[in-house]
């Protein structure tokens, strides 16, 4: 499947007219006015084109559990995050290390639209018009040395503003990583914004990292620190559930989490569950990067 681009995509407003009968009929009150017959086409029809998001939700309905692990709570938790001043170290095996002010990376890395799904390993998923600049940008002007092979992203260490950081369960500061191939690629992106605005507090602002052919939990938020190094990175969910997080965190339908189901994800806004494709229906794009590599052990 190729990226989406606005040509893919229908804003949300125009789908929900379009697509009204199907919208009403999963209202569940014209629902039982339809006959049988009729109901039987509505549920199997083709699953609908990707849709936009809408901007309430995807900044209303978040893991981010540095501010809380109940979704619906952390836009209010994170409303007086502090995003400026921000920096970005990026340091390890590069031969030109530097600290990088937000406002600095806008202006030399040029960041672009991209609309990505996003798909949660709780399986539900979004579509979102992110504005962002390929990593690989980043790590030209960087210039990693031979023995660099992984990429290691961390956020920001504050229990002052993250009140999460006190639930000692968790092995804070959130680190994530990358193989550096992967980092690499052009869909890998450092995000600064969505649906053209800045990025909010609860969506990782100012900037985050989106890979989206894996599952959200990759997309780590608030970076402060990128680090390149020669081992394989250990994430906050590798440490704090080895068996369940593994390092891919690949989207692939035919693993299931040892707790449930990849197969099918509830697309927030639809009315029934979509199939899970994968790679997130990147695999065109990403396969590649994995000829090889057993996907069910590397999980
Ligand atoms: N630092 C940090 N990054 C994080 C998380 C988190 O709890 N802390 N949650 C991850 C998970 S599980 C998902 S699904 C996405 C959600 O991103 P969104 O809220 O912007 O949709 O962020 C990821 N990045
Ligand atoms: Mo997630």
């Amino acid at each position: 499947m190729k990226p989406l681009s606005h040509a893919d995509v229908t804003p949300a407003k125009l789908y929900r007219s379009r697509r009204s009968f199907l919208k009403t009929a999963g209202n569940g009150l014209l629902a039982a006015a339809l006959s049988p017959a009729l109901r039987l086409k509505a549920a199997s029809a083709e699953p609908p084109v990707d849709t936009l998001t809408p901007y309430k939700d995807i900044t209303h309905y978040n893991n981010f559990y540095e501010f809380s692990t109940d979704k619906v709570r952390v836009a209010r938790l994170a409303k007086n995050f502090r995003t400026d001043p921000w920096s970005v170290e990026v340091t390890g095996l590069v031969d030109k290390p530097g600290t990088y002010d937000v406002a600095a990376m806008v202006a030399q890395f040029k960041p672009e639209e991209r609309i990505y799904r996003l798909r949660c390993v709780e399986a539900w998923s979004m579509v979102i018009p992110w504005t962002g600049f390929p990593i690989s940008r980043l790590l030209e002007a960087v210039a990693p040395t031979s023995q660099a092979r992984y990429l290691k992203f961390v956020t920001l260490m504050d229990k002052r503003q993250f009140p999460g950081q006190k639930n000692s369960w968790y092995r804070w500061p959130y680190v994530e990583g990358l193989r550096l191939d992967e980092a690499m690629h052009d869909l890998a992106i450092i995000a600064t914004g969505i649906y053209g605005k800045d990025l909010l507090p609860q969506n990782g602002a100012p900037i985050r990292l989106v890979v989206p052919w894996k599952y959200g939990f990759k997309s780590i938020k608030s970076v402060v620190k990128i680090e390149l190094v020669q081992e394989q990175p250990t994430s906050l969910w590798m440490a704090a559930a080895p068996r369940e997080y593994g390092f891919y965190a690949n989207v692939n339908p035919s693993v299931s989490h040892p707790r449930w189901s990849q197969s099918s994800e509830r697309r927030i806004g639809e009315f029934r569950r979509r199939r899970t494709l994968l790679f997130n229906g990147y695999d065109e794009e990403v396969a590649q990067l994995y000829e090889g590599l057993d996907l069910r052990a590397n999980f």
